[in-house]
């Protein structure tokens, strides 16, 4: 599949804005040179980034221990345009101003979580996570191939995932069985699965129980109640929650920023935009074959080294289809998967 293609005035006008852009980056890469040279600015001190405003972060002062100072104020800083993006979860360098700070450094990341964004090109959300919380409801209805993705995401990434069913209060017999059912297949896998409500408060202190300690990052669909959880869990973070459209009962896209939250229990909480669109998700064949726990004692056990899993006689993955040791649903989620990378 390839990206939305543009027309001939659309990618002038791109052109124009990355050329305006660039220049009021290499003016102010100036200025904070000169301000750093000028002694301006404070000393350089160890800063955790906490929210990603356009060009600016706001970030949070650190100790040398890289524990967080809550007496001190967060500075919303600009960064040094060598520094590539920075997103929640960095920690940094930087220098505190009057007005402004500068980030001058980031240290190295040891994960990071990306997505794509609506052009097929990959974002990165947060980094520095250990746990993904990712988040289900009964309404906006869960897409199994959806949630595929994101557990391919944490396998890559060794990072452990959990499947949060939010709105347990809202199951009925409507979609009790069908929810089960995910809750069986997901949980035969290996993976933790807990039953929650932020309007009940039901499965709350087992989500604290396993969020204690770790920084977690929640992500799936609009509308499934990311921030009503986080809300929950701390409700003096004040974000911002939005109904379901009455029709179609679909999220409405209401946090547009990853913002992380200290959890008092230790650990913390980032809070990340729903996905909108999941049609292109770059990621690596291979990588998406051992993303797919149940497929690994199969790998690398097919008759033909380049078998594509598909016909090919002596199929390892083929085989362990047949006898039941894959599902078909995650097969089919596979595959589906396997034909949205972009090809090459
Ligand atoms: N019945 C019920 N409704 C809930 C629950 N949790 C959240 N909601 C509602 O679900 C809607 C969406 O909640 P949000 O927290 O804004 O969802 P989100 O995942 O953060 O959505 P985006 O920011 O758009 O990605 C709101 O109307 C919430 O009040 C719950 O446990 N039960
Ligand atoms: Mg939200
Ligand atoms: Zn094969």
């Amino acid at each position: 599949m390839s990206k939305r293609k543009l027309n001939r005035r659309q990618s002038w006008r791109i052109q124009k804005i990355q050329e305006e852009r660039a220049e009021r980056a290499a003016k102010k890469e100036a200025q904070f040179q000169q301000e750093l040279d000028s002694g301006a600015l404070g000393q350089e001190q160890l800063g955790l980034v906490i929210a990603h405003f356009g060009t600016q972060v706001e970030v949070e002062t650190l100790d040398h221990e890289g524990n967080a100072l809550p007496e001190h104020p967060t500075q919303r800083c600009h960064m040094r345009a060598n520094l590539g993006s920075l997103v929640t979860g960095d920690q940094v360098v930087w220098c505190d101003g009057d007005s402004h700070g500068v980030i001058v450094a980031v240290n190295p990341r040891n994960s990071e979580l990306s997505r794509p964004d609506p052009y097929g090109d990959m974002k990165t959300v947060a980094a520095n996570i250990d746990r993904i919380v990712i988040v289900i409801a009964p309404y906006p209805e869960p897409h199994r191939n959806l949630m595929d993705r994101y557990l391919v995401a944490a396998e890559t990434l060794n990072i452990q995932p959990i499947i949060l069913l939010n709105k347990s209060d809202r199951i009925d017999d409507s979609n009790r069985e069908e929810l089960q059912a995910m809750e069986q297949d997901y949980k035969s896998l290996g993976y933790e699965w807990l039953n929650v409500s932020t309007v009940t408060e039901a499965g709350c202190k087992q989500l604290i129980d396993y969020l204690s300690h770790y920084t977690s990052v929640f992500v799936g669909q609009s509308g499934v109640g990311k921030s009503s959880l986080i809300n929950m869990l701390l409700p003096e973070a004040g974000l911002k929650v939005g109904a379901l459209s009455e029709v179609r009962q679909k999220g409405t896209h209401t946090t547009t920023t990853a913002q992380l939250f200290h959890f008092p229990h230790g650990g913390h909480l980032i809070d990340s935009p729903g996905i909108r669109e999941f049609g292109l998700w770059h990621m690596d064949k291979q990588d998406l074959l051992e993303g797919f726990v149940e497929f690994r004692p199969f790998l690398g056990h097919c008759k033909f080294r380049d078998c594509a899993h598909e016909r090919e006689p002596g199929c390892a993955i083929r085989a362990a289809l047949e006898q039941g040791d894959i599902s078909h649903t995650r097969m089919g989620s596979y595959q589906y998967i396997l034909n949205t990378l972009e090809e090459g």
